[in-house]
């Protein structure tokens, strides 16, 4: 091999060895690349997974109808019409709900908070006392009555009035109603 040929071998095997070096530079890279966004998937894939699992703690409620608002695990409508008990009753049953149910202070804090930024003074509630004087029902389950809220001096008119409402004059406490009063608007629950 004269010179010539040995130079020439020589920048072959340096172009050959620089053209390897960029394949597996080249190559390295693209197993970098596809490292990287493997990692991010997993990351966004356990943050979703947080997220999933937190939702799932959450009482995230139903969801409710237009018009009515969600509390807790229950929907609720205020009626805007004027109606005796028993056509209050009714107005829920068409929406496959019942006259409102209130079971503890929490519901009645949101029920009193409602009724305070409605114009409306007087609501029913689906509570009644028909069959046995001075034992309160509520209509949705038919089950005595636990928790109350009536107004001091409340309820007050005996076996003349045997429904319950929530009255503005009473601090939106409860009271006791005829039940045929057509006074009060129906407050839904389902
Ligand atoms: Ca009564």
């Amino acid at each position: 091999m004269n010179r010539i040929h040995f130079i020439i071998a020589c920048m072959c095997f340096m172009i050959s060895a620089r053209a390897f070096e960029e394949m597996q530079c080249s190559k390295y890279h693209y197993e970098e690349q596809i490292l990287s966004k493997q990692i991010r998937m997993e990351i966004r894939l356990e943050n979703l997974e947080e997220k999933v699992d937190s939702m799932k703690q959450q009482d995230v409620g139903p969801t409710c109808d237009d018009e009515w608002i969600t509390f807790k695990s229950s929907c609720y409508l205020f009626g805007r019409v004027q109606v005796e008990f028993l056509e209050a009753e009714r107005f829920c049953q068409v929406y496959g709900a019942h006259l409102v149910s209130i079971n503890n202070q929490e519901e009645n804090d949101f029920i009193t908070r409602h009724v305070s930024e409605l114009s409306a003074p007087k609501f029913w509630i689906g509570m009644v006392d028909k069959e046995q004087e001075g034992t309160w029902k509520w209509v949705d389950t038919n089950k005595n009555a636990k928790y109350f809220n009536w107004h001091n001096g409340q309820p007050n008119q005996g076996t003349s009035a045997n429904c319950g409402a929530i009255f503005e004059d009473f601090a939106n406490k409860w009271v006791d109603e005829p039940c045929t009063n057509r006074q009060f608007r129906p407050i839904c629950k389902k």
